[in-house]
């Protein structure tokens, strides 16, 4: 079990949108990686031992430092592997259109998609109970969103891709120019879940060279993986030695030893309660224990989480 000590495990499903942005940045980066494949709903037992109760996919662990959000995760892919970089100096809005991606961008496809015409694609094969399962988890992950109508994220999008396929009209290979960066990774999860919504796919198809560079990013693939299972994952976490380094900087309203909760600030807000052990301008770090995954160090971007002091 010694070589999965350090190995990256993404803990994914294979319809996630957000876990094929982490897949083609493992790609981009040549990052071997384990796979163990999630459920698409709740009860996850085997993520929320890692977790402590965040519940979105994917995550990423090592050994017993679980990273949650793609925002955090390509920053660490990126200290693992600073080559190809993903946030290349030449495009310092890079990780603020790649925002704009994960966030509003994402929340106009998914209106856009789960309309009957996409569904229909996006879940072909399963029986009913499953949409009506999934719907049933998804209502209350996001109650506390506006979710734009079908007939408003239809025009939002065909602004937003417009708007895109001009930036790329001047044959450019990436978004911001030469070299591939977050952006593109951020903006490619979104257009290739639109690829999946059958006739409504339509849409990207209007777009020559919005097609072409998701194809380019596509190529990239998602580099060498091996099957893990849950279990297997719960027991490299059991058996880690140490812990990620990590401080908490003065100065930023907390102190070490706090016990703290870590929540979303958008939706999916499950609360994750531990002791502070790492705080700077970039990410909160809590230690919590669990029966099963041992101490683990659970790790979320500082911007669009909320820390509270929690009463003991
Ligand atoms: N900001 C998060 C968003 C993650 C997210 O919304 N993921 C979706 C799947 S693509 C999700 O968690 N859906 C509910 C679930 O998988 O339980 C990130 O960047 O990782």
């Amino acid at each position: 079990m010694n070589a999965a000590r350090d190995s990256l495990i993404l803990h994914h499903y294979d319809g996630s949108p957000f876990s094929e942005k982490v897949r083609l940045m493992l790609g981009y980066k040549r990052l071997a990686w384990r796979s163990v494949k999630v459920p698409v709903i709740m009860p996850k037992p085997d993520v929320t031992a890692l977790t402590g109760g965040y519940r979105k996919t994917p995550i990423v662990q090592v050994g017993a430092d679980v990273y949650c959000d793609t925002a955090l995760i390509a920053q660490l892919l990126e200290a693992r592997a600073p080559r190809p970089s993903l946030f290349p100096p030449s495009q310092p809005l890079a990780p603020l259109l790649a925002q704009w991606a994960d966030s509003t961008l994402f929340w106009t496809v998914i209106p856009y998609a789960m309309q009957p015409a996409g569904i229909a694609d996006i879940f072909k094969g399963a029986p009913p109970e499953v949409l009506k399962a999934f719907s049933a988890d998804r209502a209350p992950f996001t109650a506390g969103m506006k979710r734009q109508t079908a007939a408003d994220a239809t025009v939002n999008l065909a602004a937003y891709l417009g708007s895109l396929e001009a930036q790329l009209a001047d044959g450019r290979p990436f978004l911001l120019g030469l070299e591939a960066s977050i952006a593109d990774f951020a903006v490619a999860h979104g257009v290739w879940y639109l690829r999946r919504a059958g006739a409504l796919a339509e849409i990207v198809a209007r777009h020559a060279q919005l097609g072409a560079w998701l194809d380019r990013l596509l190529a990239i693939g998602h580099g060498p993986s091996e099957p893990m299972t849950s279990q297997q994952a719960l027991a490299v976490a059991k058996a880690a030695p140490s812990h990620a380094p990590t401080a908490v900087q003065p100065g930023l309203g907390f102190a070490a030893g706090q016990v703290v909760s870590v929540t979303p600030t958008d939706y999916g807000m499950d609360p994750v309660t531990g002791t502070l052990v790492g705080l700077n301008a970039d990410e909160v770090v809590v230690a919590r224990d669990d029966e099963r995954a041992g101490r683990v160090h659970v790790h979320f971007p500082r911007r669009g989480f909320e820390i509270q002091q929690e009463t003991t």
